[in-house]
């Protein structure tokens, strides 16, 4: 087992996982920018370097600086957490050649994943169901036209290096094909630096349902049922439960199956997660997968009783599995709690927390980095809580949550909290009858 952990991140994440290590008697080393030296995770962990400047590129991005960090406090691992490095695989690779374990998968399962035509071959060979569409990178506008004929409008042109929405086009009709696969070539070269793009037919409306999957290092997978995460805007998720209430025991079976198909396709060893656009007749379809913790993890780990961090860790210290798959027992709903304001298009609110009063109470967690007197910087994503509800139904959970939010007190900054306030009442929510473009209908009152 590891010694001494140093988590490269920060935020509440980088609290998470201290928590966990603190259980499992593992030391941990926080690292942080100047930007946040009074943060949490610094005061937590029980050893902190500065690695930088405020810039992520100057700090939580920079290999260099991150492994000298690890190399003079002599951690064992590294948990990278979402975002920032987590799923780089050269990353990975350094942290290898310098004798440090990188809690999470190799390297070449890491790449495997990264390039979304690869991982689509991939997925096909292994029996999981795809969204019918061109094999390979588009060459031309003439051959994109013409795969559009024989797929049939709509359809949608992704970037092959993409993920999250970045360089994506839906196709109507064939005379605004020539635009489209020009904006999104365009766009891929500019924010990948890789313009490879191909289509798919579109689904319209569909639900984002993901399966968190654990595989260990002898080839054992399982799965931990499934998320719903359809409540979204501009490919940013706001809220997840699970169960999904779209769910079916034989849905779940067949999803389960297919993730599973999915990862053990690439041997993945550590925890991961296998996205997919679920659509109304209830077919699904593989859209990428997450070689990283996320974010919405929490709700999983409410509705499986299991902390999926220290699986994660477990997992990368040479501990097996047991191979079972978990269904989940109650619902978990999690909102997230961005300093944004969202009656001003969800604009990012940063600056200093004057007053603080988090939720508790029966089937409340918050997972927060953010205390009173804190100064949230500009420079990082907005997330400064997470609350997750837990409770026997859907409903109850619902409600668990409204009321949690109508305690919380934050003052100083925006926060999105009226936003999900307004959303636990509302109707079509309640009823569990919504996709992914349900927000894009949403306005606040
Ligand atoms: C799609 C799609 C419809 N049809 N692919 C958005 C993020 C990226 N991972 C893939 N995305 C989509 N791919 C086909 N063939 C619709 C989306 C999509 C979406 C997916 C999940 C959650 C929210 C979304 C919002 C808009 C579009």
């Amino acid at each position: 087992m590891f010694k001494k952990i140093l988590i490269a991140n920060r935020g509440e994440i980088a609290l998470r996982i201290i928590r966990t290590c603190r259980e499992m008697g593992i030391k941990t080393i926080a690292v942080y920018s100047t930007a946040d030296k009074d943060s949490l995770h610094v005061r937590f962990a029980d050893e902190a370097v500065c690695i930088g400047k405020a810039a992520s590129s100057d700090s939580y991005l920079n290999i260099p600086h991150l492994m000298a960090a690890a190399e003079i406090t002599n951690a064992d691992g590294i948990h990278p957490g979402y975002g920032f490095l987590a799923e780089n695989a050269r990353f990975a690779e350094i942290c290898g050649e310098h004798g440090i374990k990188f809690i999470g998968p190799t390297p070449s399962m890491i790449n495997a994943m990264g390039d979304k035509i690869t991982a689509k071959e991939t997925m096909i060979k292994a029996g999981v169901p795809v969204v019918p569409g061109g094999e390979g990178l588009l060459e031309s506008l003439d051959e994109a036209k013409g795969l559009a004929k024989e797929i049939g409008y709509p359809v949608i042109l992704k970037a092959t290096a993409g993920g999250g929405g970045k360089g994506m086009r839906v196709v109507w009709e064939e005379s605004d094909m020539e635009r489209a696969y020009n904006t999104a070539k365009a766009e891929a070269g500019a924010a990948f630096k890789n313009d490879g793009v191909y289509m798919e037919k579109f689904v319209e409306e569909p639900r984002h349902i993901e399966i968190q999957v654990a595989g260990d290092q002898y080839g054992t997978v399982c799965h931990l049922s499934e998320r719903d995460c359809s409540i979204q805007r501009r490919h940013q998720k706001l809220v997840e439960e699970s169960p999904s209430p779209f769910m079916t025991p034989e849905l779940r079976r067949r999803m389960g199956e297919a993730a599973i198909r999915a990862a053990s396709a690439i041997n993945y060893e550590s925890v991961g997660t296998i996205e997919f656009l679920v659509d109304k007749h209830r077919n699904f379809f593989f859209m990428e997968m997450n070689t990283r913790i996320q974010v919405e993890h929490c709700v999983t780990e409410e509705v499986v009783n299991f902390d999926l961090i220290k699986e994660q860790i477990k997992i990368s210290a040479g501990e097996t599995i047991s191979g079972r798959n978990y269904e989940p027992v109650g619902h978990a709903i999690e909102c997230r709690i961005n300093a944004e304001d969202p009656y001003n298009d969800f604009r990012p609110s940063p600056g200093r927390i004057t007053v603080l009063h988090q939720p508790g109470g029966h089937g409340i967690r918050v997972d927060s980095h953010a205390y009173a007197g804190y100064t949230i910087p500009p420079y990082y994503d907005s997330l400064i809580a997470k609350i997750i509800a837990v409770a026997r139904t859907r409903g109850e959970a619902i409600d668990t949550m409204h009321r949690a939010l109508s305690e919380y007190v934050i003052e100083g900054i925006k926060t999105t909290i009226p936003f999900h306030l307004q959303l636990m009442k509302d109707e079509r929510f309640r009823s569990g009858d919504f996709n992914t473009k349900f927000l894009e209908g949403f306005t606040m009152q």
